[in-house]
């Protein structure tokens, strides 16, 4: 499988307990590298344009919400097979059905405040990738 990037945030309930060190040595260790990476204190129009596939979702506000409720790290991970990776790192989005080791089940504190976002697949990451960073800013 070929080199891949995916989209990565780490949350506003991360970056409130200074885990983004802890986080990144996940990624790290996991064989994924931090080809960009920016602190971002999302407006509520952002937000809720990155989440606009939730928008019918019953957590859709309360999800914007959180997410502006702090700065987020926003970073471009790459590695082979880094969608796929990445998820597997993040662990289950409900830290309670999350799989020892993973992200969330060691620092998540909720199934809405659960420290860490991932691309769901190469064709979203892309999309995800674009809507934060502009080429000359990834260094692979
Ligand atoms: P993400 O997009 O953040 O990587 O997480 P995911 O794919 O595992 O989860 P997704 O279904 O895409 O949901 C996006 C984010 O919305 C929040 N959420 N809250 N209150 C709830 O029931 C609920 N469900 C999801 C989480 O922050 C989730 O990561
Ligand atoms: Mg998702």
């Amino acid at each position: 499988m070929a080199k891949e990037r995916t989209l990565s945030i780490i949350k506003p309930d991360a970056t409130r307990r200074n885990l983004t060190g802890k986080i990144n040595a996940k990624f790290e260790d996991a064989g994924l590298r931090i080809v960009a990476q920016r602190r971002v204190w999302l407006s509520a129009d952002q937000a809720g344009k990155f989440y606009a596939v939730h928008k019918e979702r019953p957590f859709y506000n309360d999800l914007v919400k959180f997410m502006t409720s702090g700065p987020v790290v926003v970073q471009v991970l790459e590695g082979e097979n880094a969608v796929a990776k990445n998820r597997e790192v993040m662990g289950a989005t409900n830290p309670a059905n999350a799989a020892a080791g993973t992200i969330r089940k060691e620092f998540a504190e909720s199934i809405e405040a659960n420290s860490v976002h991932g691309s769901d697949s190469a064709e979203n990451a892309a999309i995800e990738i674009a809507f934060f960073f502009a080429g000359v800013d990834i260094v692979g």
